[in-house]
């Protein structure tokens, strides 16, 4: 990196104070772990090769349908934006991607490249928007985009994802994510065929401007904005789309896109099997598309998730290269704080994942003892992995522990004094 926004003094003096404590920690755990022949630094190393990419969107305060209360040194633009995710990669060292939004983060390509360049940050997938307006659009998408009945509306929403793929080219994305408001508030308002038709010959324009090196991800969604029908509304639905398309287009599963209780490291599974899954947004749901921080409300569920990629991994299944992104809305915390936590989380259930005896589960399904194969998950999951999480971080040249240091390091109230404090709104329904 060569425009660091945490002294690496900061770094190094927090490290320093935890270094013994975590040698020790770190000690302990490889051997117990070589108790069970597993050998810690095999896992270390894995663990510090997974990458998780941040949303541009996910750095500024979020909001609800209520209200939005905006914390100190929000970000102003793409570019605060940036500089607070290389904080985020500084400490963890599992983030060195940012996804980003458009129109939200326009801006010249060349200047985003740059400013990425500076933080030694690259870009995952380009997100579109077609679910809201943008203040110089010619059609609106009020009533639909992709599969809006107006054929000038769809076009120009075709369009701007035409143009998402042409800046993320230009700034070394490859993967272009698709989701869409489209649906209906009324039973009769839409008829359920002719709109998903439209929407896949939309999808058909888009792919066909799709460079050979880059992935299309589609996003089903199973309810919100529309609340009677949405057009992806399920894994089903985005499994024909990404079948109809073709071999550059996946589905991507956000966790807190489906009904309360679905069993998503099936769904994860089943999109594995027949080649489909195309990556996370990884979240957290209690109710809902929730937004909440991965691996707060639902640890078990994140870990049965990684259960299945690592299965994937463990199978060399040909092609798997799933793409690892955040999608999360922090109300009360420090979206900072919020996205080093998930980071964390999320190769903390990959870490888990890594640990589970898979020959043993084998034999264990085969013999249909249903007990010992669940204690062999269990035995995993309960594995306390920090000091694997903590060294991966640490060799890396990040924080042993990236909460401490980050507030210890005095970011966001350096920030707050370059950027203007922005009050409080009411959200969507007054
Ligand atoms: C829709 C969604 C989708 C959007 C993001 C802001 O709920 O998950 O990924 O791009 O939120
Ligand atoms: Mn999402
Ligand atoms: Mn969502």
């Amino acid at each position: 990196m060569t425009n660091l926004k945490i002294a690496a003094d900061v770094i190094a003096d927090q490290n320093d104070k935890r270094s013994s404590a975590h040698k020790a920690d770190f000690a302990a755990l490889g051997e117990k772990l070589a108790r069970s022949n597993i050998d810690i630094e095999a896992i270390t190393a894995k663990v510090a090769d997974f990458f998780v990419a941040v949303p541009s969107w996910g750095v500024g305060t979020g909001g609800t349908r209520f209200a939005r209360f905006p914390g100190p040194g929000e970000p102003r633009h793409i570019f605060d934006k940036l500089d607070d995710c290389s904080v985020i990669q500084q400490l963890t060292r599992a983030t060195p991607t940012v996804s980003l939004h458009i129109p939200w983060d326009k801006a010249d390509p060349k200047e985003l490249k740059a400013k990425g360049d500076a933080l030694g940050l690259g870009f995952d997938a380009m997100n579109s928007n077609t679910f809201s307006d943008a203040p110089d659009q010619a059609h609106s998408y009020k009533y639909g985009s992709l599969s809006h009945v107006d054929a000038a509306t769809r076009a120009q929403a075709v369009e701007h994802n035409l143009e998402c793929i042409e800046l993320g080219n230009a700034i070394g994305a490859r993967a272009l994510t698709v989701w869409i408001g489209d649906g209906s508030n009324f039973p009769g308002q839409s008829n359920f065929t002719r709109q998903f038709e439209r929407y896949l010959d939309s999808m058909r324009n888009i792919y066909k401007a799709l460079p050979d090196d880059w992935r299309l991800f589609s996003e089903h969604k199973m309810y919100e904005p529309a609340f009677y029908s949405t057009v992806v509304q399920d894994w089903g639905t985005n499994y024909m789309i990404a079948q109809t398309l073709g071999e550059k287009a996946f589905c991507l599963v956000d966790l807190g896109h489906h009904a309360p209780n679905t069993n998503i490291e099936m769904i994860v599974a089943r999109l594995i099997q027949f080649g489909k899954l195309g990556g996370f947004h990884f979240n957290d749901s209690k109710y809902g598309d929730d937004d909440l921080d991965a691996g707060s409300v639902e640890p078990y569920r994140l870990f049965l998730v990684f259960n299945e990629l690592v299965d994937a991994e463990h199978r060399g299944v040909k092609g798997f290269n799933p793409a690892h992104m955040i999608d999360q809305s922090h109300n009360v915390t420090d979206p900072i704080e919020s996205l080093i936590a998930s980071a964390n989380e999320i190769r903390r259930a990959y870490a888990q994942a890594l640990l589970v005896d898979r020959l043993r589960l084998e034999g264990f399904q085969n013999e249909n003892d249903a007990l010992m194969a669940t204690e062999t998950l269990k035995h995993a999951y309960r594995t306390d992995v920090e000091p694997i999480l903590a060294e991966a971080r640490q060799r890396a040249g990040g924080a042993i522990d990236p909460i401490a240091t980050y507030r210890a390091s005095g970011y966001r109230t350096r920030v707050a004094a370059e950027r203007p404090a922005i009050k409080g709104s009411s959200g969507g329904i007054v």
